[in-house]
């Protein structure tokens, strides 16, 4: 049975956000740590607090329906969140046993070349210089994460100086990054101003989902559940599902991938105005918005293309807006191409050809992530737009975070390599089309440092499905991140009690 009491709120159902800061930090004194953790599990926000608090929001919602948007301040349910995680580093000086995850043990900054983040190291290239990890991701020594979240600026630092007040010296604060909902109407949309947090994984037996939600397993994001299996494939014989062994110490707890991705947006806007789709009846200013809706495989409303190739808001419906296959009335890529962000990320129905080496069907419905990120950073000013390039002092992007109960199986780290920067994903047997051309790269977040300089991508012009882009700059730059075991709040107990 799922214990809502046990498990940490911005894994499930992930915390309502206006403003949040992430408090990395390292433990200076282990014991003197245990102690403040049993003084500071009083203030983490559980799965069942989320649940509570959603409702209330919907029910003020309701309250409200017919008076303006945003909500009156009055009327606003706030409250401070909390949740606490540690990296391998700070497992392992807080005698907390291995998870069995190889990339959570390795610690991302180990695993940043294999994400494409970083050259190999036997590669020089001074091409790349400038596109790496900040200094501070590299240097600093990271054991674990507070996360605060809140409704405004104010009550968010508030609510950070008390966690950092509660730990006092018994760690040292390595690094903070500080997120922000975008300002007006482009709340909830993420920096190249596209709507994010559209499509959300539905996890059985909680969560009624909407129309063509995706639904998974809990046990895909939770581990121990039902779901948090290994999947093997025995040569000519249907893939294995086993379950994870788990301790009864990591029941209910998650893996978070954190990554501070810098997005240039002045750049993406140049390529897409230089990169239109040109076809009869369609306006310059139509076609950079449709090149821009190809790339990510929604219109930046979050009307999905496969849906509509108008940004029209009766797409917009919560009944409406997840409702898609890919596969309507053919698998082709007529309307969403194989390499748009949120295809290659999540495929949805994909039908294996015939003896096709992997079969991606028992591997969709767990490679599902639940993301929780929020934009960090300034909007662009007026002078970056005149220049079209990020200026040096401006760092924008998304605090990306996705929780998974195994990284490389089916997680994030598996969804990032072996599909967004992989160039031959879908590979081509399966797909519907052979004309020699590759998938391509996720144009958003494929990543191949010190191996490409200039990704492609095909499909996203819908007269011409074996036209290539040429990208020549990475819209998006991985400049640091971690991944952290985020506990279950019994075993918080049993660290805090040592
Ligand atoms: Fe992505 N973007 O603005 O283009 N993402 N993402 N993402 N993403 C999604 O459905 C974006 C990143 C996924 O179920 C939307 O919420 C940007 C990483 C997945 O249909 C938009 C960055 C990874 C989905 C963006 C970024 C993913 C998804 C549509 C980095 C994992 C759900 C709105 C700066 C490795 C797909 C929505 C589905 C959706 C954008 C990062 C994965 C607009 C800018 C690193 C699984």
């Amino acid at each position: 049975s799922i214990v809502l009491t046990n498990i940490q709120g911005d894994v499930y159902p992930t915390f309502p956000k206006k403003v949040e800061q992430f408090i990395f930090f390292s433990i200076t004194n282990p014991d003197g740590f245990r102690e403040k953790l049993r003084e500071f599990r009083k203030c983490i926000t559980t799965a069942a607090d989320v649940v509570k608090h959603l409702k209330e929001i919907e029910e003020a919602r309701k309250k409200n329906q017919g008076l303006p948007k945003p909500l009156p301040k009055d009327r606003m349910v706030k409250l401070t969140q909390y949740q606490i995680g540690f990296s391998f580093s700070g497992m392992t000086d807080l005698h907390i046993e291995s998870p069995g995850d190889p990339e959570l043990m390795d610690g991302q900054k180990k695993g940043a070349a294999d994400l494409g983040d970083e050259p190999a190291p036997e590669s020089t290239s001074a091409k790349f210089v400038g596109e790496h990890w900040s200094q501070e991701w590299r240097e600093k020594k990271i054991d674990g994460v507070i996360l605060a979240a809140s409704e405004s600026s104010d009550t968010c630092e508030e609510a950070v100086a008390k966690a950092i007040g509660i730990f006092g010296n018994s760690i040292k604060v390595e690094i903070i990054e500080h997120g922000k909902v975008r300002p007006c109407e482009e709340e909830g949309h993420e920096h190249f101003g596209f709507l994010d947090g559209v499509s959300q994984p539905a996890l059985k037996g909680l969560v009624k989902p909407h129309t063509g939600q995706l639904e998974c397993e809990p046990g895909a994001i939770i581990m121990g559940l039902k779901g948090d299996d290994d999947l093997s494939f025995p040569q000519g014989r249907p893939p294995v599902a086993t379950p994870r062994t788990r301790p009864s110490w990591a029941i209910g707890g998650s893996v978070m991938a954190f990554r501070k991705l810098h997005q240039r947006v002045p750049e993406f806007d140049k390529f897409l105005e230089e990169n239109p789709i040109k076809e009869p009846g369609l306006s310059h200013e139509q076609g950079v918005a449709l090149r821009g809706a190809k790339m990510v495989g929604r219109w930046k409303s979050g009307v999905p293309i496969d849906l509509s190739d108008k940004d029209d808001p009766k797409y917009l419906d919560p009944e409406v807006i997840n409702n898609f296959h890919y596969h309507d009335p053919t698998p082709g890529q007529d309307r969403c191409p194989f390499s748009a962000h949120i295809r290659k990320t999540a495929p949805r129905e994909h039908h294996d050809a015939p003896g096709a080496r992997i079969p991606l069907a028992p591997v969709l419905p767990r490679a599902l992530i639940m993301r929780a990120g929020i934009p960090y950073g300034p909007e662009v000013t007026p002078a970056e737009r005149e220049a079209q390039k990020t200026s040096e002092e401006k760092d924008r992007g998304l605090l990306f975070v996705s929780y998974q109960s195994h990284l490389g199986s089916f997680g994030f780290s598996f969804i990032q390599k072996r599909w967004a920067n992989n160039p031959a994903f879908p590979p081509l047997e399966e797909n519907s089309f052979d004309d020699g051309v590759d998938t391509g790269f996720d144009p958003i977040i494929g990543n191949a440092k010190g191996v490409v300089r200039t990704r492609l991508a095909s499909g996203t012009n819908p007269s011409l499905s074996t036209e290539e882009i040429k990208m020549e700059e990475d819209f998006v730059i991985a400049k640091g991140g971690e991944y952290f075991f985020i506990p279950p709040l019994t075993t918080i107990d049993r660290i805090g009690n040592g």
